[in-house]
């Protein structure tokens, strides 16, 4: 029994125009009006992340080491090289909430007390740690209590590391300006500038407490650095982790923010590539367009261009033309991220793990496939899972709650 029936209903195969001769869905005229006809099999912005333990600089157990926030890895002769921040103490962190308890030697937070290390590696899954790059300055100087968040750009024939800066004790909510130190080698040794390069805004501002996550690139033959603001106060009305951009045709600056700042929405530790003439960006874990990929024609107008499942936290791409200004980006095919074993925050140590993606034209079908499945750790693990006392909660909710909608006799 034939059980088709052609009843003038959608096609298949999407017209390249949008239709004008029938009704469509918002839902259908979205994907010409915003996505564009293309499926996350070719979409350049789409990818899965494939994640490797990295050897020299990853899982370590030692309760009081950490390293996190990797840069952006450069490639310099045959070696790949990458600075992070790294945090060895004899305690762990207090934690964000109980900062005040922090001294000399307990930090608050995973990236107190840090320092900005660099490893390098001929493979990029195994890695020499070679030390401290940048220390902090000596005590009673600006930055001498943490360096941490570091990111790379190379320009004019020498190197600057951009971090955050924290001097004397560590600053509620995370409060910091970003600073700078600069080398005629990836090896140093370090020059630090010792003073803010790129400064937080005003009281009032969306970034009156923080310059978080630098990332220099090389735009329109200026420097672009891209960073997370936050503002001092948190009222849920008040904008929180979006990105803004800072210009400079210097690298000690000075850095002129965008008049259009916050450029993004959403995002945390963001990572920003050349493409096509623009600059793409992965937004993650914050803010209403969170886990996309977006892209910006002029560096400054974000768009979404992709939802991702899982992207890399704190990524460090390696992105081979970051400061060629040549307009016509190679994209991004791995990089080095953070993670916490136990899933935790600021109070628990971090080390660095490998990821594999495709954001780029090279058109590899192992990362082009969308409905990603996990494995039953993955569901259960310890933020996703119940606790026994928010079981017994929800338990004790549902038997008022759901009497209400029983259906019965
Ligand atoms: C990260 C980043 C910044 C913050 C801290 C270390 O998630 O956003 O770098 O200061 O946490």
């Amino acid at each position: 029994m034939d059980e088709t029936q052609d009843s003038g209903s959608f096609p298949a195969r999407l017209a390249k125009d949008k239709p004008v001769d029938r009704p469509i869905s918002a839902a259908t005229a979205r994907l010409y009006d915003h996505w564009g006809a293309q499926q996350d099999r070719t979409n350049p912005f789409y990818t899965t992340f494939h994640y490797s333990p990295v050897t020299g600089i990853g899982r370590d157990d030692r309760v009081s080491v950490s390293r996190r926030d990797p840069s952006k890895v450069l490639k310099i002769g045959d070696l790949y090289h990458v600075w992070y921040t790294r945090r060895i103490t004899s305690v762990p962190p207090v934690g964000m909430d109980r900062f005040e308890e922090a001294d000399e030697q307990i930090p608050a937070v995973d990236w107190d007390l840090a320092d900005i290390c660099h490893a390098t590696s001929s493979n990029g899954f195994d890695w020499v740690e070679q030390g401290v790059a940048v220390p902090r300055a000596p005590q009673g100087n600006y930055g001498d209590r943490s360096l941490s968040t570091p990111d790379i750009l190379a320009w004019d024939g020498k190197f600057w590391l951009y971090y955050q800066c924290f001097t004397t004790r560590w600053r509620e909510n995370d409060c910091v300006s970003v600073s700078a130190a600069w080398a005629d080698s990836a090896w140093g040794p370090w020059t630090r500038v010792d003073r803010p390069v790129v400064m937080r805004g005003g009281r009032h501002e969306w970034d009156g407490c923080a310059i978080h996550d630098p990332f220099p690139l090389v735009y329109k033959g200026q420097i672009w650095l891209y960073y997370k603001g936050t503002p001092v106060d948190r009222p849920p009305e008040n904008l929180r982790l979006a990105q803004g951009v800072a210009i400079a045709d210097h690298p000690a600056g000075p850095f002129v923010k965008s008049p259009l700042n916050p450029v993004t929405n959403s995002g945390h530790e963001t990572m920003l590539w050349p493409w096509r003439g623009g600059i793409a960006a992965l937004l993650s874990l914050d803010g209403p367009e969170k886990n996309t990929v977006q892209f910006a024609a002029d560096g400054l107008n974000f768009v979404p261009k992709a939802h991702v499942t899982m992207p890399p936290q704190a990524p460090g791409p390696f992105c081979p033309d970051a400061f060629a200004d040549k307009g016509d980006g190679q994209g991004v095919r791995w990089g080095l991220a953070h993670i916490n074993p136990e899933g935790g925050g600021g109070d628990k140590g971090c080390h660095l793990i490998r990821f594999d993606c495709n954001l780029c034209d090279a058109g590899r079908p192992e990362f082009q496939k969308s409905n990603i499945l996990y494995h039953e750790g993955t569901w259960l693990q310890r933020v996703l899972a119940l606790s026994p006392e928010r079981k017994a909660r929800i338990l004790a909710q549902q038997a008022i709650v759901d009497r209400q909608t029983v259906l019965g006799p």
